[in-house]
Order: structure tokens, then sequence, then C-alpha cells
């Protein structure tokens, strides 16, 4: 038995016999088998007495399932001491009546999701739609095996889809299910509602799915989360008893021991067996958010970071370190999932973080500022201290992580202090930082009320990688101001360490963006195509964000139409906007003001058969996108700053070589620095940018061939293997030096 694995059999053994003890307990898939159907899937008289006894024995049983109220209803008279959850954590029953959720979301709004699923449901037989008073579910269960993934794929993209409408809603995963559900109903509520009353309560929560986690994570330390089968998931629990068989098996040991009996504890697995191996990783990669484990998100994320790191993770057996996600009112604590790829390891925010941290600092000062917006920024000493305690805090647990001379390679302006944190914490292995966005120049950057701070912490990674050498040299300046650093030769040397700063572009997998011809269409793109009939298309694509100036693209497009009345009706401007920070206020207001724009342009040239713009508030998987790309006559990429921007570059990629479409790129893009060849505007300026938009229009097959494949050229010619390549060599190479001069 490994030391860790002890230490949760005592705790374990210890819990049992507290005086005041809660037992937490799931339905489905824990105390009950799955079965082909609910209405086998029963509460035998068997398993209802073990939780009886329990009861007697002082036990406070809690049972918390997502099933709705009247499959719960005949249960309840089977044990009668227990408190009941339906729905997950919607309804709940302490054994006088049923009460409902605190906030009550309107049923209705389910209706449209719902009637999706039901026509999915209709096309794969087995395939089942289940509507509960505040939620909705599609189970598969039944559904044959070799039609799975087309009707999850499908019902992915639905779900996906209204979700970007209905942010209080979430999407579950569940075994051979997926749920939508409102934020606010999960079992972590049944935890926090339990624990009001009962205080000085010990908590044993047994659960096997992914709804449990909501509950395991609620958990304090001194209470205990039990897994029903070895999860395939990160997950909050860190033992696990193999099946429901060896979870009845607990109940009795729990009932024997409470009773003062000897009994058998079952066998209890350690979850982190793999954790373990991994902590040890000789490469570690920390960014602020983590690659998603799902197929279809991770298809988006092709041709981003996760593709160029992922063949290096696996390669050097390295783990990505970020955040889950979900804030969680408990110390940050490692989940660490080695069986996916790449390896992952995440922690919950702590609720503040939310606010001072991601929304504070990085979000209301640190974005704006390195982009270049000093009147969007908020200074406010709060958000610094929560800035310095989570970088200290992704610091510490790297170093649970990683091996003391492991690899470290940290993600952008969310991390500044994170290597500094780390050499405080004795790392003696090579740490490098790679800057996603601009860096200011020093005149703005000096208005950062901790700027010395924020650059005598970055001078402790060995490598500062920046997209241009425009960035490089503006962080060059700014050490001369600000510390007195003489960095000309790109090379900084202070506290006896010398770090090295580079340029050094990301590029994307061109290979992922040229349209697969052996696969159809997406219908949505056929569909678009259809309507634009014989009009030229232009295209944006973006995150919903105002560095990326989509009013401004907005503006010139109205430009355009005034100026070049030729274009009416001949044109159609397609914008697509991923949701992006919808819970900052900022980002809410430039959604509104987007849609006013559109539907002012719409309003004043638009006719019966012609919208002159079409605005998508929506993700697209890559495939999709590419098709996109391949379709538009013109991209318009003009963000008003931008430290890189990929969609140029996996637009380049997506064209037809012979027949190529014209890309309009801002100047204050990073990839203006190599795409010289696409016609180049001032995002500022919108009657400029309308005849630019001309120009791009009217231009010659031949010459948008020719300034394509220079454009092309460029794009292959450093792709995001090189640049993750490029950076370690240099960072490796860059540590050796450090350690033969230091
Ligand atoms: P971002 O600001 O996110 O990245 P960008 O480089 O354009 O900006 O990357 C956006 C990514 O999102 C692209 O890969 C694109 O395909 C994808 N995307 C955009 N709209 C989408 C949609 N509707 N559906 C699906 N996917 C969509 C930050 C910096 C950039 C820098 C990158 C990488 O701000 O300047 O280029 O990091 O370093």
């Amino acid at each position: 038995m490994s030391p860790a694995l002890n230490d949760h059999a005592s705790t374990l053994a210890s819990l049992a016999r507290q005086p005041r003890l809660a037992l937490l307990i799931d339905l489905d898939g824990t105390l009950i088998p799955f079965a082909p159907t609910l209405e086998q899937a029963i509460l035998t008289d068997d398993v209802a007495g073990r939780l009886r006894i329990l009861t007697e024995l002082g036990v406070q049983v809690i049972v918390i399932s997502g099933r709705p109220r009247n499959h719960i209803d005949p249960l309840r008279r089977q044990v009668p001491g227990a408190w009941w959850f339906a729905e997950h954590a919607s309804w709940r029953h302490d054994g006088s009546a049923w009460s409902g959720p605190a906030r009550v979301n309107d049923p209705r709004a389910l209706d449209g999701i719902a009637a999706q699923l039901g026509d999915l449901a209709g096309k794969f037989a087995g395939a089942r739609v289940e509507r509960k008073s505040l939620s909705c579910a599609l189970h598969w269960r039944q559904v044959p095996p070799v039609a799975r993934a087309a009707m999850t794929a499908a019902a992915d993209v639905a779900i996906e889809e209204w979700l970007e409408t209905h942010p209080d809603h979430e999407r579950l995963e569940g075994v051979e299910m997926v749920e939508v559900r409102p934020r606010a109903c999960h079992k972590g509520v049944a935890v926090a509602w339990a624990r009001e009353r009962l205080p000085d309560t010990h908590f044993l929560a047994l659960g096997d799915d992914l709804t449990d986690e909501d509950m395991f994570r609620s958990l304090s330390d001194r209470d205990l989360a039990i897994a029903v089968g070895r999860p395939d998931r990160l997950s909050h629990a860190r033992v696990y008893v193999a099946d429901v068989p060896s979870a009845h098996q607990l109940l009795d040991w729990l009932a024997a021991v409470r009773g003062l009996h000897a009994d058998q504890l079952p066998p209890i697995e350690d979850i982190d067996a793999g954790a373990r191996e991994t902590k040890r990783a000789p490469f570690v990669v920390i960014a602020n958010r983590m690659p998603s484990a799902r197929p279809v998100d991770r298809q988006r994320q092709v041709g981003g970071l996760v593709a160029a790191l992922e063949p290096v993770l696996e390669k050097r057996g390295g783990v990505w370190l970020g955040w889950s996600g979900e804030v969680a009112e408990r110390e940050p604590t490692l989940v660490v999932d080695a069986t996916s790829r790449p390896a992952r390891a995440c922690f919950d925010f702590p609720a503040a973080w939310q606010e001072h941290f991601y929304g504070g600092l990085c979000n209301r000062a640190i974005w704006p500022l390195f982009h270049g917006f000093p009147g969007r920024v908020r200074y406010s000493d709060e958000d610094w201290v929560a800035y310095v305690d989570a970088n200290a805090t992704f610091a510490r647990l790297a170093g649970e992580l990683a091996a003391p001379d492991a690899t470290i390679w940290v993600h952008d302006y969310q991390l500044l202090l994170t290597g500094a944190a780390m050499r405080h914490r004795a790392h003696t292995g090579p740490i490098g930082l790679f800057l996603h966005i601009p860096f200011p120049t020093a005149e703005l950057f000096e208005t950062f009320p901790w700027a010395g701070e924020l650059l005598r912490a970055m001078l402790a990674y060995d490598l500062v990688g920046f997209h241009t050498q425009r960035y490089a040299n503006n962080f060059i300046d700014a050490l001369e101001r600000v510390l007195g650093v003489d960095a000309r030769d790109g090379t900084a040397h202070a506290a006896g360490r010398a770090t090295r700063i580079a340029a050094m572009p990301i590029g994307i997998e061109p290979a992922a963006f040229r349209p697969d011809p052996t696969r159809p269409t997406s219908p949505e793109v056929d569909g678009l195509c259809a309507m634009l009939e014989d009009r030229k298309l232009v295209l944006g694509v973006d995150r919903l964000d105002y560095s990326k100036g989509v009013p401004e693209r907005l503006a010139a497009f109205e430009h355009l139409l005034d100026r070049h009345p030729e274009w009416r009706r001949r044109v159609t401007f397609v914008q697509v906007s991923v949701p992006s920070r919808s819970d900052v206020p900022e980002y809410a207001e430039l959604r509104q003001q987007v849609e006013y724009l559109v539907g002012h342009i719409n309003g004043r040239f638009g006719d019966a058969d012609w919208l002159p713009v079409r605005y998508l508030y929506r993700s697209y998987t890559h495939d999709v996108l590419s098709q996109l790309y391949r379709a538009a006559d013109v991209a318009l990429v003009t963000p008003l700053r931008d430290g890189m921007n990929l969609v140029a570059k996996e637009f380049v990629a997506a064209q037809d070589p012979e027949r190529p479409g014209a890309l309009v790129l801002s100047r204050f893009a990073g990839a203006a620095e190599t795409l010289r060849s696409a016609v180049l505007t001032n995002p500022f300026h919108a009657e400029g940018m309308a005849d630019d938009l001309h120009r791009a229009l009217s231009m010659s097959e031949a010459e948008r061939r020719e300034r394509h494949a220079q454009m092309l050229a460029e794009v292959e010619r450093e792709t995001s293997h090189d640049w993750a390549d490029r950076f370690l060599t240099t960072l490796r190479a860059q540590a050796r030096e450090d350690a033969a001069h230091g």
C-alpha cells in the first residue's frame, strides 16, 4: 500500500467513527447499477436496508440524485430518515415536503434546446430525451455503438450553439448521456445547504460521475470524497472503490464500524497513483487556461497553442498546468489527469481571484495597457495583491508537479511573476516565458504602478519571448528606463542571472486549415454560399474583444457602401464573433454596440433580398472555419492592436492558391510584420479602411495570386511546431550558458 493510500484509509477509518457524520450519496451508478432503462434501475430493499441501518446508527444519509422528483418519491418511503435531493440540487426533501430552488429559472428557457435534442433523438433509434423541471438530458445508452459518434457530434454542436446565447446554463457530461441545466443547480449547492443544517459534522461523499464532482469539490479538508469506479476525468476524489457492489460493501463496513463490530474495509484504491508518476515531470507548461479533453473543443484548438505544444509535451513526458475554469472556496489543490494527452493538471480558483486576478489585474489592467488602451485601464491595490497571490500559487503547484530541474514554459500576461516565484522556491531548471500579447512602449508601461516589481520578476526567466522585434525592443527600453538595466544586445543581466530577450513569432499548422476535399461542405457554409448568390463575401472572424476593432470595421464597411455605392447589393459582410469574457461588463457593452451597428447598417442599406451584414455570435469547428475562410473573397482582419493574430495566417493557409481571396490586415497586428503582401490598413481611420477594402474587392486574380503566394510562403516558413522547437532550444541553450557562467 502506498503512503498516500495509507493516509486516505486512516482518514476514512477516523471519519467513520465521528459522532456527527453525514453520508452524501449519489443514486445511479453509485447505489444502483446502471440498467438499460430507468424503470429497470431500482433501489433494492437490500440496499435501502443498508441506508436505514446507517440512519439508525446516527449517520445523516443525504441522497443527491439527478433524477426528477417523481422518481425519488417511491424511494423516500424506503429510507424514512434520509434527506433527498432531486435534479441534482434543484429540489430537496428533508422528510416533510419538497422545496424548490432558491432562484427559479424560467423552465421555458429550455424549450429551444429540448426541441432540438428531441428532433435528434427522433433520428437515432434508442436515443431518449428526458425533460426535467429545470433541465433537459439526452440519453444514448440504447443507441447502437456505430451510430453514437454521429449522434453525440450533432448534439455537441446543437448544445454549444444554444449555450452561447444562454450563459446561465451549462452542459454536463454523464455516463452515456449529456444534460443541459442551470449553472446554479448543481450538487455543490446540496453540500452547502447540508453544511448549514449540520454544523460540526464530517461529510463522506460517494458518487460516480461528473455531476458528483460539484459535490466533491464543495467538501472541506476534513471530509472525504470516494469515487465509485476509477474516474476517467480530472477528479476531486482522491480514492475510489471499484464498482457499485464495492460501494455497498463500504456501507456495510461503515455500519459495522459504527455498530462497533470489527469488519473488513473493502479495497479502496488510490486515484493519485498515476498523478504521483507525473509529479516529477521533466517538462511543465503553465498557462492560465487548460486544453480541453473534449473532442469537439480539441478540434477547435487545432492550430493553436495546444497543437504546437502537444507533441513536445508527449515527447518529453510533460504536463500542462492551468486553471480548471471553476471557482471553489478552498485552498487550491492540484487535480491531475495523467491519462489524457497532453497530461493535464488543474486547480479551481478561489472566488476572489475571479474578480481581482482574472477580471481585475489581468483583464482590467494588463490587457488594456499592453494593447495600448490606457483609457480603459483600472488599477487597484487589491487586484495587484490577488495577482501576486495567484502567481505564487501557480508556482507552488508547478513545484509539486515538476522535478526541481525540470524545464518550465510559462505562457502569457496572467503569469508574469510565476518564474520569479518558482526561483523563490529554489527551482533550478530552465524557466521561459512567452508573451502572447504586445509589450507596450516604455512611456505607457511606466504608468503601471508596479512596473519595477513586474520587470524585476520577469528577469527571473532565462528567456522572455515576444511575437515581434518591436515588442522585444519596447521591453528592452522599459528595462532601461525603469530598472536602469542595459539589454540592448538582447540579454539582460541582473541579480546574478542573464535573461535572453528574443522575437519568436508564433505560427499555425497550415495543413490543419486546408479544407479537406474528401469531406462534405458543412450545411451551414453551403447555406451561406446559397444566400450570397453571386455576391462577394467579406469575412471577419475574431474573439469578441475591443482590441479586435469590430465596431471600427463595421464603420469602415458602412463607409464603403457610402463612398463606393457600386458595391451595394454586390457584397455581404459576414462577421463571426466568438463569445469572450461575457461576464465582464465592458464585453457585454461591446456586444450591444456591435449588434446596434449591424442593425443600423442593415436598416440603412438592406432591402427585402439583401442583408449587407450578417453577424454570427458563435464559434465554429476548425473544419467549418476553414471552409468559411476559403469561401471568402476578402478577409477583414483589422485589430486595433494584436500580439500576432492567427486568423490572418489561417485565412492564408485555407485559400485555393489558384483562386485565392485577398487579405486586408491591420498594420497593428504582429502578423503584419511578416504578411507584407496583405493590403495593410489603419483600423483607426474608417474611411481609409473603406478604400483599402474597395481595393481588395477590386483586385485582379493575378495580383491576388501573387500576393497570396508570398504570404503562404511566410505562413509555411514558420509553423507552430517550429516556433515551439525554437523557443525550447533557445531556452535550453540560455540556461546552459547561464549555468556555465554562474
Ligand atoms: P487571441 O486574442 O485569441 O490570441 P488570435 O491569434 O486571432 O487571437 O487567435 C484566435 C483563435 O481563435 C484562432 O485560432 C481562430 O481560429 C479562433 N477563432 C476565432 N473565431 C472563431 C470562431 N468563431 N470559431 C472558432 N474559432 C475561432 C492571443 C493573442 C494573439 C496571438 C495568439 C497566439 O491576442 O495576438 O496571435 O494569442 O499567440
